[in-house]
């Protein structure tokens, strides 16, 4: 058993080529939409309405019987996503409920076996991605309020589930790999795995080695994630942060990180749920969703921005318009954060830096004067110019640092781009 554990720790992870290829798209690629769709949209009160409702799984599973999307077009989400500026997909293939979104051959749980529609919607979307040149993520739940053999933190505190707590673990593991293999081997080339719900029982031994490793065998360049809060483990290729901005702390952080370790990605949502929730308008605003995929970029991370749609395959208008502004901004400003790295500088006050080549772009996010000192990081300058008008921007380099003249008529409310060309 020792020498079993042994072996477990000194498991050394070698990312094939297109993984390491497959990163540094992922860096450069800087926004995707996140969706999170399941049975429980018919319900219109999030992903959680099985727990938060207390809803016994016998009357849950009436549910898919409801669940008819006949209006869910893939071409319309892929080409949503495309004029929005975003680069890749990633959807919930299984939720905490465990129903399956695809046609499971190891559960009939699924969307196929189980709902008037009977479609594979992940097929359809792998296929309409592959078109269009969008790469798609599958985010699985390691949680399962569902499967006999996951036994949940029980009925007291963590999830509801009206079902004892007791199970084998190691066969719940077999079928979520039963059912990656599934994932990973029948819709063409998979982007990653993302990964949530390992902190519903973090003591659990959950065979990560054996199932990054499986990921890793059956497609090299798909990158493995886990939304578990903690440092990245051996066999993951990128780290998010939900809800948070890299080392904001509040989730997703781990002191004991290495920052820059690995590709990073922050998740929002674009109103105050991930999955379909009638009541929720508490939509963000434009300025909002763009300055957090700015500083997001200056943090050096992607930002994946969910949308939960309705019951019947549409996503809220209000989201399609948010969407589409963000999309109109970026076709102004994308060049200052597309293919870019977070930094010289770490976030400020007033805002964030992104560099490319020879390029620093100053994102001024909030600041209200007429010029703006920031500290200097040991290049010369040769030029600033306005990014949105190219007109150029008076600056002064001396031993405290770059001062930068804006126009205060020039200041943008949402992002004032001021592009350094150096030396
Ligand atoms: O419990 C889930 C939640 O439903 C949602 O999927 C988010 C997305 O990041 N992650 C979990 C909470 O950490």
């Amino acid at each position: 058993l020792f020498l079993l554990h042994g072996a477990y720790a000194q498991w050394k992870y070698e990312p094939s080529p297109e993984n390491l290829k497959n990163r540094e798209w992922f860096q450069q690629a800087k926004f995707g939409l996140f969706i999170h769709w399941g049975v429980y949209s018919v319900l219109g009160d999030g992903e959680w309405v099985m727990h938060q409702q207390q809803i016994p799984i016998k009357t849950y599973e009436k549910l898919p019987a409801f669940f008819n999307p006949t209006e869910f077009d893939a071409k319309a989400w892929v080409k949503m996503a495309k004029d929005a500026g975003m680069k890749y997909i990633t959807i919930t293939s299984k939720h905490h409920d465990g129903f399956a979104m695809w046609d499971s051959k190891v559960s009939d749980y699924n969307i196929v076996k189980r709902t008037p529609y009977g479609k594979d919607v992940l097929k359809m979307l792998a296929d309409e991605c592959r078109k269009e040149d969008i790469k798609l993520f599958f985010y699985h739940s390691q949680l399962d309020w569902r499967h006999p053999d996951y036994f949940p933190r029980g009925n007291t505190g963590g999830n509801y589930t009206g079902r004892p707590d007791r199970g084998d673990m190691n066969k719940y593991l077999d079928y979520m790999d039963a059912q990656l293999t599934e994932l990973l081997t029948g819709y063409g080339d998979v982007a990653g795995i993302w990964f949530d719900g390992m902190w519903d029982k973090k003591d659990a031994d959950w065979r990560l080695e054996k199932t990054y490793k499986l990921i890793h065998q059956l497609q090299p360049g798909a990158l493995v994630g886990s939304n578990h809060h903690r440092a990245p483990y051996e066999g993951e290729d990128f780290q998010m942060f939900e809800k948070d901005l890299p080392g904001h702390n509040t989730t997703g952080f781990s002191p004991e990180q290495k920052i820059g370790m690995l590709p990073r990605e922050t998740c929002e949502t674009i109103n105050q749920s991930w999955g379909f929730n009638l009541k929720d308008d508490r939509h963000k605003s434009r300025k909002e969703l763009i300055q957090y995929l700015v500083k997001a970029a200056g943090y050096d991370a992607n930002f994946l921005l969910n949308v939960g749609p309705m019951p019947n395959g549409k996503i809220q208008p209000e989201h399609i318009e948010l969407l589409k502004q963000m999309g109109d901004w970026l076709k102004q400003y994308g060049e200052t954060l597309y293919g870019t790295r977070g930094g010289p500088l770490t976030a400020r006050d007033w805002g964030v830096t992104t560099q490319k080549e020879n390029k620093v772009y100053v994102h001024i996010l909030k600041w209200y004067d007429a010029s703006l000192l920031i500290p200097s990081w040991g290049k010369k300058i040769k030029s600033a110019t306005l990014f949105a008008d190219k007109t150029p921007v008076k600056f002064l380099e001396n031993q405290y640092g770059i001062t930068l003249s804006i126009p205060k008529e020039k200041l943008d409310e949402v992002d004032t781009v001021i592009e350094l060309e150096l030396k």
